[in-house]
C-alpha cells in the first residue's frame, strides 16, 4: 500500500461523506466507513504492509481522516436531527377560537350602581362578613327581641365575640356603616357593596346568600330633601332620564322617617305585567333618615349631625333590568342563561 493510494482513499472518504445529503445517507456512510469492519478499519489494518521508513507518514494521514470524519459526521448528525424533528405544535394551523367569556349579571348591575354612586362623590367602603350582634343589630336599633335577630333568619356560629354571645353572618351590609361612622368623623358619603347572608327557604324569590349595596351620607344641615334628590339622580341614570317615580313611606328600624321608592315599571310603562305584578310600579330601594339612636350609637351628637340611609337587593335589581322572573337561575350557573346579558 503506497502513500499515493492512502491519499486518494482520504480523499474519496471525505468527498463521499460531504456529498451526505440526508439521514440516511449518512447511516449508509457510517456502514460503510466507520464500523469495526468498515473501510477505515480495513486502511489500519493493512498499515502493517506499509514500508517500514513510510510508516509514521501513513499513520498521520489515516489518524488524521478518522479524527476529521469522526468530527464532520457528528456535525451533520446534529443537523439532520434537527431538521427532521417533529414540532410539539403545527403554527401553520389556525388557532380554535375560543369563547368569549362576560362579566355575571349581578356584577355587571353592582359595577353600574358603584359607578353611578362614585359619579356622584360617594366612595366604597368594605367590611367583614362575620359580624358581632352588635353591629349587625345593636348598634341598628333593633330592640332586643326584633323577629330579625331570630334563629329563623340569622346565622349563628359556634364562634362568639368577648361578651359571650354568638358571632353571625352579616344579615345586611349596615354593620359596614356602623364601622365606618365609629372609625372616622363626619362628613361621611360612602357606599357600601357586599354579599349578605339568611336563613331562609330558597325560592324563585329567595337565596340565603345574596348582595346588597347600601349607602351612607353624614353631615351638618343633610335633609331628606338630599336623600330624595340622590336617589332621583341615581334612578335616571340607571333606568333613563325619563322615568317616574314615587316614594311611599316605609319602616326600618335603622331609620326615621322611613321609605322606599317606586320607578314605574320599564317593561310595561305603567300599564301592568308579570314583572311588576300589575301594578305598573317596581319597588327599588329603602331608604330614609338615619335613627338618632344610631347615631348616638357610633358617638355622633344628632343634634348636630343627621345623615340618609339607602339600600338596595343587587339580585332584585338585576333581576329588574334582565326580566329574569327567578333568582335561582342567576347562580345556576347556566351558559345559556348567564350568555344572554
Ligand atoms: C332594604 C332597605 C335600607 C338602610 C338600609 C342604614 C344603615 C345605617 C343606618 C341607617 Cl348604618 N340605615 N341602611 C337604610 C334604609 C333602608 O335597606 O330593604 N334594602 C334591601
Amino acid at each position: 500500500m503506497t502513500v499515493q493510494e492512502v491519499e486518494a482513499f482520504c480523499q474519496e472518504t471525505l468527498a463521499a461523506l460531504r456529498a451526505v445529503s440526508s439521514r440516511e445517507q449518512l447511516e449508509q456512510f457510517r456502514l460503510t466507513y466507520m464500523v469495526q469492519k468498515g473501510r477505515i478499519r480495513q486502511m489500519f489494518d493493512r498499515l502493517r504492509q506499509v514500508p517500514k521508513e513510510e510508516k509514521p507518514l501513513v499513520g498521520r494521514l489515516l489518524n488524521d481522516l478518522r479524527r476529521t470524519v469522526e468530527e464532520e459526521f457528528a456535525a451533520l448528525q446534529q443537523r439532520f436531527e434537527q431538521r427532521t424533528e417533529k414540532p410539539a405544535i403545527d403554527p401553520t394551523l389556525p388557532g380554535r377560537p375560543l369563547p368569549r367569556g362576560s362579566l355575571h349579571p349581578v356584577l355587571q348591575t353592582l359595577d353600574r350602581m358603584i359607578d353611578i354612586f362614585t359619579r356622584m362623590g360617594f366612595t366604597v367602603a368594605q367590611g367583614p362578613e362575620v359580624e358581632d350582634d352588635y353591629h349587625n343589630f345593636e348598634a341598628l336599633n333593633f330592640p332586643p327581641d326584633h323577629p330579625a335577630r331570630d334563629m329563623q333568619d340569622t346565622f349563628f356560629l359556634r364562634l362568639t365575640d368577648s361578651s359571650g354571645k354568638p358571632l353571625l353572618l352579616r344579615t345586611h351590609t349596615s354593620p359596614v356603616q356602623i364601622r365606618l361612622m365609629e372609625a372616622m368623623s363626619p362628613p361621611i358619603r360612602a357606599i357600601m357593596p357586599g354579599r349578605v347572608y339568611r336563613n331562609e327557604a330558597i325560592s324563585a324569590r329567595s337565596l340565603a346568600e345574596f348582595h346588597q349595596l347600601e349607602g351612607l351620607c353624614i353631615d351638618e344641615h343633610t335633609s331628606f330633601a338630599d336623600l330624595k334628590a340622590t336617589m332621583i339622580t341615581f334612578a335616571r341614570q340607571m333606568y333613563g332620564s325619563a322615568i317616574r317615580y314615587r316614594f311611599r313611606p316605609s319602616y326600618f328600624p335603622f331609620t326615621e322617617p322611613s321609605a322606599e321608592m317606586d320607578i314605574e315599571c320599564f317593561l310595561c310603562g305603567g300599564k301592568g305585567c308579570r314583572v311588576c305584578k300589575y301594578s305598573g310600579w317596581l319597588e327599588i330601594v329603602g331608604c330614609g333618615m338615619v335613627h338618632p339612636n344610631v347615631l348616638r350609637a357610633c358617638n355622633l351628637d344628632p343634634e348636630r349631625w343627621q345623615g340618609y340611609a339607602f339600600g338596595f337587593g343587587i339580585e332584585r335589581v338585576t333581576m329588574l333590568l334582565t326580566g329574569i322572573d327567578d333568582i335561582r337561575l342567576l347562580y345556576e350557573n347556566d351558559i345559556r342563561v348567564l350568555s344572554q346579558f
